[in-house]
Parts: structure tokens; C-alpha cells; sequence
């Protein structure tokens, strides 16, 4: 008989089909209650399947007592409450690397966006404002710059190898330093945002990232500075970003995510030195297959007693 498989979340649709068709598949989002849904079935559940933004909460894992196995359609497992997990014992997959490309691809596009205001160039040309106006404004050159990764892990290192084209100059700021690279380290963030031009955020987000680039580091990094975010809307204050933006204490902001997915604050979508981006940075269809191949890959070894190649926890 097959496994049966909560699924928190629709995902990508050749993967979830798959799913399907190895598995019986209980989907979590479409029960009216959810609670009644999760007790009819939890004699049977051993795992659990999800995406990055809804991963598995306690009280989700709670009302499954015999889960063994979450796999996450995705990198971040900040969604998923690992400490429950650990506690219990359920180990929890991911799916690294196969997406730093895409994501490292995504943000080094935002760096560009932001400096080189390509959404503004394109409304000015699509709108008629070059033949009404004439030339656009002058923007900000991106080559060459100060660039400041925060979090030089997986996703990080794919940054600074692409940066490298660009003749950036490359610094880092990482719980620890690295002995494998020779940008320059940075332990402070405060004191890194300082030094550079441009921050970009690839940092892994557990819990004690909340809201850590505030509106001091906002202030060190000053106003001919840009920020990217590509990790996770949180680790930004969102609050005191809109209030740097507004100000010019920043110059510009590239976001792929936000605080609360999908909303995003009106204030961001109304500034014209805002590139916005509706967290998308893994999602093309050569990553898609690939996370959803490594998803599967995940469940399978977890539940026919292989050795586990992706797993976090
Ligand atoms: C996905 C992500 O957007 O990998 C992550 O942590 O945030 C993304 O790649 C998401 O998990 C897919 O639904």
C-alpha cells in the first residue's frame, strides 16, 4: 500500500503530480477543517511534504504524532519549527544547491535593477517620456563597486563568484570567517554596511535574524547605498527599510521577499527606487525540476531507509 503523505501546500505541478502518483496524498490546504482533516489521517502519516513559506509548525506536527520525515520544497526551513523537530526526533530535507544559480542569477539582476533603475528606464521608454522629455536621468554605476554579502554560505558564495565579473570589490559578514576565500570579513554588520556601496542579504534565516538589518545598519550603509534581499523578508525591519527609502538615507532597495508573502506594503510599491520582485528567485523551470526532483529524492530515501543526501535535521 502507499505511503500517505500530508501536503501543507500546493507545489510545482510536475513534482506535486509525482508526489501523487507514489504516494496517497492528503491535501492539508483544501480540508475545510484542518484539524479534523489531520486526525483522520494521523494513524497513516509518516510524513509530511511543504513548501518554503509554509513549512511545518509545531501545532501542525503536533496533531501528526507519528511523522517521521518533513521534506521542504525549498532551502529555507525557517518555516519549519526545528526545534520541535529535533525534539521529537523527525528528521527535515531541503533542497540546497540546486537552486543557488537561479537565486544568485536573481540577485545580482536586483543589484543591476536597482542601480541602473532598469524598471524607470522601462517605463520612460514605454511610456513615451524619452521622445516627451528626452533623455532619461543619469543613473548609478554598479561595476566596481563595494559589495557587502551578508551570509557567505551556498547562495552567498554563488553571489561573489558572479561579482567577481563585475569587479566589485567583496566583502562578507558571517558568524564566522571563512578560511576558504579572501574577500575581506567583516564580523560586525554594522561595521560592514559602513565600508560598502551595496548589501545583499543571502543569510540563512533562523529566527534570531528577525528584523537584524535595522535602521542603524540602514543608516551606515548612507545614502548612495543600495540593499538587495533574496533570503527571507524578516531578516529586514520592513519598517524602518520603507523609512530609509523615504528619507534617502538609502538610495535604492531590490526585494524578492517580504514579511508578509504575498502582501507587500503599499509604501515599497509606491517608490521609484524600489525594484520589487514577488519572491521568485528560485522559480524557473529548470530549478523548479530540479528542487522537485531532490524533494522526492528526499522522501524516498527517508522512507525506504536509504542514506539521506539532503537533510538539515
Ligand atoms: C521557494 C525558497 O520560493 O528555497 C527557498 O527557501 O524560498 C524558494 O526557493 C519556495 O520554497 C517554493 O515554494
Amino acid at each position: 500500500m502507499a505511503q500517505s503523505v500530508v501536503l501543507v501546500n500546493p507545489i510545482y505541478g510536475p513534482t506535486q503530480a509525482e508526489l501523487e502518483k507514489t504516494y496517497t496524498v492528503h491535501r492539508l490546504w483544501e480540508a475545510a477543517d484542518k484539524s479534523k482533516m489531520l486526525s483522520e489521517v494521523a494513524d497513516d502519516v509518516r510524513a509530511v511534504a511543504t513548501d518554503g513559506g509554509s513549512g511545518a509548525s509545531a501545532e501542525l506536527l503536533r496533531q501528526l504524532p507519528n511523522v517521521e520525515v518533513v521534506t521542504v520544497f525549498g532551502v529555507g526551513v525557517d518555516a519549519v519549527d526545528l526545534d520541535y523537530c529535533k525534539a521529537k526526533g523527525i528528521r527535515v530535507g531541503n533542497t540546497p544547491d540546486v537552486l543557488s544559480d537561479d537565486v544568485a542569477d536573481l540577485a545580482v539582476a536586483l543589484c543591476l535593477a536597482s542601480y541602473r533603475q532598469i524598471p524607470n528606464g522601462h517605463n520612460y521608454s514605454r511610456d513615451g517620456l524619452w521622445e516627451t522629455n528626452g533623455p532619461m536621468p543619469l543613473t548609478a554605476k554598479f561595476s566596481g563597486s563595494r559589495v557587502g554579502i551578508f551570509g557567505l554560505g551556498r547562495i552567498g558564495l554563488a553571489i561573489a563568484r558572479r561579482l567577481q565579473g563585475f569587479d566589485c570589490h567583496i566583502s562578507y559578514c558571517n558568524r564566522n570567517k571563512r578560511s576558504d576565500v579572501e574577500y575581506q570579513y567583516f564580523s560586525d554588520i554594522r561595521e560592514m554596511a559602513e565600508a560598502v556601496d551595496c548589501l545583499i542579504l543571502a543569510v540563512a534565516p533562523t529566527p534570531d535574524m528577525t528584523g537584524f538589518i535595522n535602521a542603524d545598519v540602514l543608516t551606515a550603509l548612507g545614502p548612495a547605498g543600495h540593499i538587495v534581499n533574496i533570503s527571507r523578508g524578516l531578516v529586514i525591519d520592513e519598517a524602518a527599510l520603507i523609512d530609509a527609502l523615504k528619507a534617502n538615507k538609502i538610495a535604492g532597495a531590490g526585494l524578492d521577499v517580504f514579511v508578509n508573502e504575498p502582501a507587500i506594503p503599499d509604501a515599497l510599491k509606491a517608490m521609484s527606487n524600489v525594484v520589487l520582485q514577488p519572491h521568485v528567485a528560485s522559480g524557473t523551470v529548470q530549478t523548479r525540476t530540479a528542487m522537485g526532483k531532490l524533494m522526492l529524492e528526499n522522501l524516498s530515501q527517508y522512507l525506504c531507509g536509504e542514506e539521506l543526501t539532503a537533510f538539515v535535521a
